[in-house]
């Protein structure tokens, strides 16, 4: 079509907010600050990703204000907030992936299954919406995320999982394909973070999330000839023996969830976390620059090893080095502190280019081929991740914090305190 439309700029300096405010980089924070109240504007003929919007500028702006205290990231969050209502427009109030948030028009992909909404997507509003309501004390946030977990509860799922596509017309499943890694990931992230988060009040979070781990555990998670533990992904009840980097995050995420394991599996959660964090370690150190491709496989005849040309690059993303956040906090085995400075390393070497840092086309190749982007991930997530690592416990404490699925700390809304959650450092 002729019809331009643009995007909300500025991505990177509020994914980048919280970080500079947790490195304590003052003046950088206030320069970022003064940019988004003078430039921050929403008012734009842009079709959004609904997903990509709520985890980056939401989520950063929800984080800026709790660190904080400042109004404008308030303010800013409950608008940007309002403009993403219209994606429930559905007759399911499954939002859509897309939406014009001039018009309030929204369809999806069209790439995806007959029409479908993305689990991923969707199923990643719950932390920052049930904040916007709390922040605004306007419940229609928090009842727009509700009623998806209705939705989901009413299906019935192929051996207990979930399948990455639903139809927001019909409210029926599309392709059977089930993942932990894009497309799926961080909907199961999020039932757990929403229990957490409620001060562990979300009884129908903590079970959906539990439930979950049981059949992905049952029907995807393998262990190589070599010893490997890894999850593949499921197609119609066929094993695609493939992890994704995405699907790496998934050790912090058993490591997170050990503690309320039912029928005395926390040690075998931190296991499985630990075991996941292994895999993830060997596919970044079987390259030759010790950095992960974007997908690993486990069939003919190699393990943890990419072998399509398009599955070798690297784009800064922070899964791994999440996880060697959580299983550090976890269990303090210093193998997860050497794991992350291996990675320090290798991005100093390998990405570390004039004026910031680049992804990779080819991690198994000796000379580096640059994509010359710089994902704002990296400097939410990746850096925020690297920082917290070595750094001690008390700085951003689990009992008060979760981290948004772009690494933006939430405060757990704890049961006996009004409004002053906020700062609690
Ligand atoms: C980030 O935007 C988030 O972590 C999301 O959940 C997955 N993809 C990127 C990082 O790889």
């Amino acid at each position: 079509s002729s019809c331009i439309s643009g995007n909300i700029q500025g991505a990177t300096i509020v994914d980048a907010l919280d970080t500079l405010y947790i490195m304590e980089m003052k003046e950088e924070f206030k320069e970022a600050k003064e940019w988004v109240e003078k430039n921050l504007d929403f008012n734009v003929n842009a079709e959004i990703s609904v997903f990509e919007v709520n985890i980056r500028f939401v989520g950063g702006l929800l984080s800026a204000y709790y660190l904080s205290g400042e109004e404008v990231f308030r303010k800013k969050a409950v608008e940007l907030g309002e403009k993403l209502l219209p994606a429930f427009n559905t007759p399911t109030g499954i939002p859509w992936a897309l939406l014009n948030i001039k018009s309030g028009i929204g369809r999806n992909w069209p790439w995806a299954s007959g029409g479908s909404s993305i689990l991923a997507e969707f199923g990643t509003l719950h932390l920052e919406f049930v904040h916007l309501s709390h922040l605004s004390g306007n419940p229609v946030f928090a009842e727009k995320v509700m009623n998806i977990r209705k939705v989901l509860n009413r299906l019935d799922k192929p051996e207990g999982l979930y399948p990455n596509y639903l139809n927001p017309s019909s409210g029926q499943w599309g392709q059977h394909h089930v993942s932990i890694g894009g497309l799926g990931d961080s909907f199961y992230e999020y039932l757990l973070k929403a229990w957490l988060m409620s001060d562990k009040t979300d009884e129908e979070g903590k079970k959906m999330y539990y439930d979950a781990v049981q059949a992905i555990e049952t029907h995807l998670i393998r262990k190589s000839s070599g010893g490997l533990t890894y999850i593949a992904e499921w197609k119609g009840g066929l094993l695609e023996h493939k992890m994704g980097h995405l699907t790496c995050f998934a050790g912090g995420m058993f490591g997170l969830g050990a503690d309320g394991a039912p029928n005395d599996k926390t040690g075998h959660h931190i296991e499985l976390g630990a075991e996941i964090a292994r895999t993830c370690h060997e596919s970044y150190d079987r390259t030759s620059m010790k950095l992960g491709p974007e997908a690993f496989r486990f069939d003919g005849g190699v393990e943890a090893i990419a072998t399509r040309q398009n599955e070798k690059y690297y784009i800064l993303r922070p899964e791994v080095i999440e996880t060697y956040m959580y299983m550090w906090r976890l269990t303090h085995d210093p193998k997860y502190r050497q794991w992350g400075w291996e990675a320090v390393e290798a991005l100093e070497k390998h990405c570390r280019i004039d004026g910031g840092y680049s992804g990779i086309r080819d991690v198994y190749n000796n000379h580096e081929s640059h994509d010359d982007v710089q994902q704002s991930f990296f400097l939410s997530e990746t850096l925020k991740y690297l920082y917290l690592l070595f750094s001690e416990d008390d700085l951003l404490p689990f009992e008060h914090w979760v981290f948004n699925t772009e690494a933006h700390p939430l405060p757990v809304l704890h049961k006996d305190d009004g409004n002053k959650e906020e700062n609690q450092k």
